[in-house]
Parts: C-alpha cells; structure tokens; sequence
C-alpha cells in the first residue's frame, strides 16, 4: 500500500511554464496569448499590488474595515481569472476580492463591503458571483451546488472557487468536491496553498505530501501548478474549463504560492511564526519580477508602463474610496428591509420605532 500512495503522490509535480528568472522552459505549454492580452495580464497584477498597498495603508487609517492582503498571490488569483469568461459564477474566499474586482465589481463596492456595507454585497445583474466567503471550506460546497444548477441549464460556464491550504482540511472541502465529482459538475476548485492558514503551515495541516492529489480520492482531474507562475496558472485553468464545459467533470487545481503581508489587517504578526529566510525564498519567486522579466525580452513592457498603471491604479482608488465615503449610511431600517420580502409583525413594530429614530 505504501508503494501505491507513493505511486500516486509522485504524479502531482508542480507544472511550470516560466522560470524564476522569466524563462520559458515549458515551451510546448507557452499559451498563445496576443501581446495586448500579456500585456493586460502584467497590468492587471500591477493594479492589483498598488490597490494591495493601498489597501492596507486605507485600512491603518481607519478608512477600511476587514482586510486580507493578497501580495505574492497575484498570479494565482489573477492567472486563474484571465482564463475565464463573464458568464463563469466566481464563490471566492475573503482574500478573493481582486477575482471579483477584475469580474466586473466596481472598487467602491469592494471597500463598502470591507466596511461591512449592505450594498458591497449587492453585485450589479452581470456581475456573476457571490460575495467573499469568511467560514472556511463553506464555498467548496455551494460551489458543487452552482455547478449542477449551470449544467442542469445547459450553460457553457463553469463554477469557479476558491480557498486556501488551511481550506483543504474542513469536510466540506472533501464534500464539494466529491458531489461536483459525483453529479460531472462544471466546477473549477482553486486552492491557494500560500503554505500557512493564519500561523499553521502546511506541514502541520496533513500528511499527504501535495494537495492536488486529494482529487484522486474524489475521482476527479488534479493539478498542482507554480502559483507564481502566471502563465502556467492560466494555462492550466484555461484547460481544466474547457474540460468542464465538455463534461469531462470538475478539476481541482493547487497553486503554490506566498502572501507577503500579514493574514489579515486584524494584528497578526507573521515574524511570529515565518523566518526571513522563507519570506526571501519566496520573494525571489515574485510574480510580477517574473512576468517582466519575460515581457521585458519581448519589448512589450518598460518601467514607463509600469509607471502608468501604477499612477492610474492610486487615481482609480483615490475615486474609489471617495465615492465609498459619499455612500449613504447603513441605516437599521436598510438591514431590516433587505431581509424580508415581507416584514413579520414584531420587526413591523421595529421598523416603525427605527424610522422614527433615524428621522431625527
Ligand atoms: C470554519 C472556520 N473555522 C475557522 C475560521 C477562522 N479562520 C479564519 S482564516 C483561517 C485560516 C485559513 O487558512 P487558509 O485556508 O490557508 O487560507 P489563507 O488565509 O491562507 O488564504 C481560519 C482558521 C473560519 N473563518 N471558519
Ligand atoms: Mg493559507
């Protein structure tokens, strides 16, 4: 039996595509991408390290609420998402909200929602999606759910979630998986292995030796990718979705990966339970040093590019946030509203009494 875990184990080497250093050295895999769309994909992470920065400094200030930092993980979140169309249903996890940005969610929502607004989890009609998921695994689940009801409607779209290495150890990680793998579901299952839930790191979450090939168990296609990897993560969801579509079953997908900042904006202290030397061994593994570097060598991106999408992104978020701010107040009588079609007698009596309080 042991020779049969080591057999399956040996299968899940990671995939890569570029290098450390920018190389290609999985050419037969390069995705045909046009310049434009490379160049897209680097703006896209770009933008999204600026609004990281931005982000944690708003949240210092005062002027956001909960935050989960997503530096390092760029090219999971962002590679996994290039390969997806509008009409796919995305059920991210908290520290998801660049998927949902670049799905279509307008950035003053995204920080209403980390204030603990109502209207940021009231996403626009084409905007396909369910807002970031706090318990852990919970997603996995109602991902198979999604999955079946987009089949059983003869959609050509697929359920996309995603969670993170600590994820993979809740029951309803395996329950997910197992019924999308059961009904042939449409579901792409992400898991961002970024080595630690909170101050746990992997080592101490499971025995088994990638988290990939906890598919086998669920009868379905895994696949552990560099997550620092841009064009391997993309490469890789761009397959596993047609695969869906074609009824060929769910996929899940591991990326390796790092975050860069703490777990969340909520006080943890990472020299607490990470060495400088793991932070410097993944830092040289950087997604965007990595991208540049190949775009670099094409002629499709200078510093001066780079510098455009970085003052572009600190405009966009000024407007943002502003705009957050000139939001109307959450007021009680909103939350009793947008519970209820129609208002039981004791919260009718409730409302009333808040109404009257708020007109003051
Ligand atoms: C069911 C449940 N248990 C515990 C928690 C508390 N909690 C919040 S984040 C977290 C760690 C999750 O780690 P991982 O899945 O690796 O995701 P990451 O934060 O690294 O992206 C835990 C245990 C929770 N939110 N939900
Ligand atoms: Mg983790």
């Amino acid at each position: 039996m042991k020779q049969v875990l080591e057999n399956v184990e040996n299968q899940f080497e990671m995939f890569q595509i570029l290098d450390e250093n920018g190389e290609v050295v999985n050419k037969e895999y390069e995705p045909d991408l046009s310049d434009d769309n490379l160049k897209e994909l680097m703006r896209r992470m770009v933008y999204t390290r600026v609004l990281d920065q931005r982000s944690i400094a708003l949240n210092r200030q005062g002027r956001l609420g909960f935050y989960a930092p997503t530096a390092g993980q760029e090219a999971s979140q962002l590679g996994s998402h290039y390969a997806l169309e509008q009409e796919d249903f995305l059920l991210p996890a908290y520290r998801d909200v660049p998927q949902l940005i670049w799905h279509g969610l307008p950035l003053y929502q995204a920080f209403l929602f980390s204030r603990g607004h109502f209207h940021g989890n009231q996403f626009p009609e084409d905007v396909h999606g369910l807002s970031p998921q706090i318990i852990i695994g919970a997603q996995y689940t109602q991902t198979a759910g999604v999955a079946l009801g987009l089949k059983k409607r003869g959609k050509k779209s697929v359920a996309v979630t995603y969670t993170g290495d600590g994820g993979t150890s809740q029951g309803d990680f395996y329950e997910g998986i197992n019924f999308a793998g059961a009904y042939n579901a449409p579901a792409l299952f992400f898991v961002q292995n970024n080595q630690f839930a909170i101050s746990v790191p992997v080592e101490k979450q499971t025995n088994a030796k990638t988290l990939a090939q906890k598919a086998v168990a669920a009868g379905i296609e895994g696949y552990q990718v560099d997550g620092m990897d841009v064009l391997a993560v993309y490469a890789v969801t761009k397959k596993a979705r047609e695969s869906a579509i074609n009824g060929e079953g769910p996929v899940l997908i591991e990326t390796l990966t790092y975050r860069y900042g703490p777990h969340t904006m909520a006080g943890d202290d990472p020299t607490r339970y990470r060495t400088d030397d793991l932070d410097n061994e993944w830092e040289k593994r950087d997604p965007l040093i990595r991208f540049r570097k190949y775009l670099e060598a094409k002629n499709l991106w200078s510093e001066e590019d780079e510098n455009k999408v970085i003052e572009e992104a600190k405009e966009e978020i000024k407007a943002a946030i502003k705009k957050a701010d000139n939001h109307p107040k959450q007021k009680v009588t909103d939350l009793i509203d947008i519970m209820h079609e129609e208002l039981p007698v004791n919260l009718q009596e409730q409302m009333e009494e808040y109404r009257e309080k708020e007109s003051k």
